[in-house]
C-alpha cells in the first residue's frame, strides 16, 4: 500500500476534501499540519509554494481538485461515463464559485473594500444553495447520479471552512444539504478521522 502524506495548514480550508477523501476510503496517511510561523520553513519544498500538497510514496501532487480529481479516479469515486465525470467537474467548479467569493469577502482587510465584496458574495451564495439542495433532492441524496462522488467529499470538506466563515452551519436552512454532509461524516472512516482532528478556527 502506497504511503500518503498530506501536507496543510492546521485549518480545515482546502484540505479537508482530501482528508475526507482519504478517510472515507479507509485509507491511513499523515496529517502534516503546518503553522503559520513555521511556513517559510516549507514554502520553497512546495510545487508552487502552496498548499494542500499530497505527497505519495514520496513524490508531491498540489492543486487540491486536481488531487481530489486523481484520487476519485483511483477509488471509483469520478463517476462511470464522461457525461457524468462532466457533471461533477461542473458541481465541483459551482462549489467553488460558492467558495472563493465568500473567502475573499472574509480575509479582505481593508473595510470600505470588503463592504463591496459583501452583496455580490452573499447574492451569489444564496443563489446558488437554492440550486444545490434542488441538486441534491433530484439526485436522491448526492449532487450526481445518486451516488457518491468526489463533489460530494469536496463539498463536506468546505462545509466545516464555509460554516467557520460565515459564523453559522452553512447548511442550516437546506435539509437536503444537511442530510447528505451528516451521511458522509457519519461514515466510519470519516468519522475515525473527524473525532481525532484538531479544533480549529477555520
Ligand atoms: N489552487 C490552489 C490554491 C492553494 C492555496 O491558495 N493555498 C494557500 C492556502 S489555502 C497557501 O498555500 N498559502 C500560502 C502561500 O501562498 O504562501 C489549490 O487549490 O491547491
Amino acid at each position: 500500500m502506497p504511503t500518503y502524506k498530506l501536507w496543510y495548514f492546521n485549518l480545515t480550508g482546502l484540505g479537508e476534501p482530501i482528508r475526507l477523501m482519504l478517510s472515507y476510503n479507509n485509507i491511513p496517511f499523515e496529517d502534516k499540519r503546518i503553522e503559520f510561523a513555521d511556513w517559510p520553513k516549507y514554502k520553497d519544498q512546495m510545487p508552487l509554494g502552496q498548499m494542500p500538497v499530497l505527497e505519495i510514496d514520496g513524490k508531491k501532487y498540489n492543486q487540491s481538485k486536481a488531487v481530489m480529481r486523481c484520487l476519485a479516479k483511483k477509488f471509483g469515486l469520478y463517476g462511470s461515463s464522461d457525461e457524468e465525470a462532466w457533471e461533477i467537474d461542473a458541481t465541483a467548479d459551482a462549489i467553488d464559485d460558492l467558495r472563493i467569493p465568500l473567502s475573499t469577502y472574509h480575509w479582505e482587510e481593508n473595510p470600505d473594500f470588503k463592504a463591496k465584496l459583501k452583496e455580490p458574495a452573499f447574492k451569489k451564495k444564496e443563489m446558488l444553495m437554492a440550486k444545490f439542495e434542488e441538486q441534491v433532492k433530484k439526485n436522491g441524496g448526492f449532487f450526481v447520479n445518486k451516488k457518491l462522488s468526489w463533489a460530494d467529499l469536496l463539498y463536506a470538506g468546505y462545509t466545516d471552512y464555509l460554516s467557520n466563515v460565515l459564523g453559522h452551519d452553512l447548511n442550516k436552512d437546506h435539509p437536503e444539504l444537511k442530510k447528505l454532509v451528516d451521511k458522509i461524516r457519519a461514515h466510519p472512516g470519516v468519522k475515525a478521522y473527524l473525532d481525532k482532528r484538531p479544533k480549529t478556527s477555520l
